[in-house]
């Protein structure tokens, strides 16, 4: 390896980078260690700024698409050589950890400063990328940052997301934009030579085989439903049970009916009903409207598929008298990194002497939509007994520095390509 890229890697400062995650994780917190930093909230908007004057600080050229995707560039020797991107997002779950999401930013970050100490010269520039919205928790569907800028989706198609109160996620979104007035304004889908994500492996497997660096080989398929029950509304204490069209009742029906649906013994499909919206929400009403969300995971591209096929008629059956309808919000298959990345990543943690293993993601990532336009690859450091979207979740310096360290390798070999 050259000098001076060994250089870099030793500029990796484990305790600036914690240090970091310590100030980022004051923007947003909750009881018991955790973050509270819903996409374009006023949350959001400080940890943007905060991270633009990191940037700013080291005279790197800061960017914005119009979904406020933000962009940190450190140069490379031929300005017209597609980049290479590195990043993760800063918005978190409503009760998440303080590292899912920023870490991989705050890596990024590490990765070009030790890069830049070392005044290592690369051929291509290397462009840090915080995404908008990865978590979806306030306004939905998740990954929507980078399903906007590659393409996947337009920002047409999610502006008009509401939140529980009913704010329009357009509006949410120009508030965001107008508080970095100075940034310049990117366009979307601009080429990526390759694009790379660090994040905790937010499960248990890296700790429990008591490997440091996790080579991530793809991610698991994914669909997203919002499912919503119609009924009638009617008094608690008169109204017979046998005339009602209780829209709670039925909603628990349809749960039920796909649960059953889905049931695996092997443990390997995931499904979710995380939130639920119940309208007129009294108790002495019947349920006129449930809004419920349906998350299902699998690693097999088949199987993903059938489930996802399957909901609309298991719900009809189940609502029965009252009617639904299910709206699908994210359809993404399992997606497989590119293997002279993964080679790439796997590569630097074994001249590092890091313990490593290959791994799927069970999380989804920006680097699901970034697959699809460009070679791409993830770096997973532990997170203790895998705990993650809870505020417990925990890492420790010395893993994220590990993580930051093949980070800065893996982008020093693929901005000398
Ligand atoms: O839902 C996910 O897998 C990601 O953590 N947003
Ligand atoms: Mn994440
Ligand atoms: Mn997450």
């Amino acid at each position: 390896m050259r000098e001076d890229h060994q250089d870099a890697i030793r500029r990796v400062d484990e305790t600036r980078l914690w240090q970091r995650h310590a100030q980022m994780a004051q923007i947003g917190a909750i009881p018991g260690n955790g973050v509270n930093r819903a996409a374009f909230s006023t949350e959001d908007i400080r940890a943007r700024r905060l991270l633009v004057s990191w940037a700013e600080a080291r005279n790197f050229e800061v960017s914005m698409d119009g979904i406020g995707n933000v962009f940190v560039r450190r140069p490379g020797l031929e300005p017209n050589a597609a980049p290479v991107l590195s990043g993760s997002h800063m918005d978190s779950q409503p009760r998440g950890g303080r590292f899912d999401g920023i870490y991989g930013v705050l890596a990024a970050l590490e990765a070009i400063e030790a890069i830049d100490e070392a005044g290592v010269k690369t051929r291509r520039s290397i462009e840090l990328v915080a995404w908008s919205n990865e978590e979806g928790g306030r306004f939905s569907p998740c990954t929507m940052g980078s399903a906007v800028y590659t393409g996947a989706k337009t920002l047409g198609e999610v502006a008009g997301a509401q939140d529980n109160d009913g704010v329009v996620l357009r509006d949410a979104l120009a508030e965001t934009l107008a508080a970095l007035p100075h940034v310049r304004k990117r366009e979307f889908n601009a080429p990526a030579a390759a694009y790379i994500e660090a994040h905790i492996e937010q499960g248990p497997l890296l700790e429990l085989e008591g490997k440091t660096i996790g080579v991530v080989t793809g991610i698991q398929g994914l669909r997203w439903f919002n499912v919503e029950v119609f009924g009638e509304t009617a008094h608690a204490g008169t109204t017979p049970l046998r005339v009602r069209k209780d829209a709670v009742r039925a909603a628990v029906a349809v749960i039920q009916a796909l649960a059953e649906h889905i049931r695996d013994p092997d443990d390997i499909v995931r499904f979710t009903v995380g939130r639920m919206l119940v309208t007129p929400n009294s108790s002495n009403s019947v349920a006129s409207h449930v809004l419920f969300s349906v998350d299902l995971r699998h690693p097999d591209l088949a199987t993903v598929q059938q489930l996802g096929e399957s909901v609309a008629e298991i719900a009809r059956q189940a609502a029965a008298p009252c009617t639904v309808k299910i709206t699908p919000t994210l359809h993404d298959d399992p997606c497989t990194f590119d293997a002279s990345v993964v080679a790439s990543i796997e590569n630097a943690a074994g001249r590092l002497g890091l313990a490593h293993m290959r791994l799927p993601s069970g999380a989804s990532h920006d680097a699901m939509y970034m697959s699809r336009v460009c070679p791409t690859g993830m770096i997973f450091v532990p997170c203790e007994k895998g705990v993650s979207h809870n505020e417990a979740e925990n890492a420790t310096p010395g893993d994220l520095a590990a993580g930051a360290r093949v980070l800065t390798a893996t982008l020093l070999d693929l901005a000398s390509r």
